[in-house]
């Protein structure tokens, strides 16, 4: 468990095993599966799921019968809340929680705007018609004012 998520093993299943992602977005009192891991080759009995881990953006998946006792562990990069923005990511403060502009998919929070790698975010619009700026770092690490009707 990390921050909202929560990964559960269950490497009795078939296919050698699984593991389930559960995110909660309202501070735990709702959870939902949001994803499945299951291994890339297996056989039957390989207890894929046996042990997980999770810090940041890095989840750890032990499978402890693979070729007979040696065992084999997973390891998978969450893009989202690594602080990266790749592929569709709109934004990436280096978190997967809503609330503080960069929601748990990466995504521009309405009414908040975000700058940079790793991501901050303002509550409000930018735009050169703003009445007031903020100063947010940008992607090269220099600070710049951007203008804005924020908060
Ligand atoms: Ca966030």
């Amino acid at each position: 468990m990390y921050e909202n998520t929560a990964v559960i093993g269950a490497d009795s299943q078939t296919g050698g095993g699984k593991a389930y992602v559960f995110m909660s977005f309202d501070k735990g009192t709702t959870w939902g599966e949001t994803q499945k891991f299951v291994p890339s080759s297996f056989v039957n009995g390989d207890g894929f799921g046996s042990a997980v881990s999770l810090y940041r953006s890095t989840l750890l998946v032990g499978a402890h019968f693979v070729d007979s006792t040696a065992g084999a562990a997973y390891i998978y990069l969450r893009a989202c809340g690594n602080g990266k923005i790749t592929g569709s990511e709109q934004c990436d403060d280096g978190n997967v929680l809503n609330g503080d502009g960069c929601s748990p998919l990466c995504d521009d929070e309405p009414g908040w705007f975000c700058f940079g790698e790793p991501s901050v975010c303002k509550k409000g619009v930018p735009g050169g018609s703003g009445s007031s700026s903020t100063t947010v770092v940008a992607v090269d690490g220099n600070t710049v004012a951007v203008p804005c009707n924020c908060s």
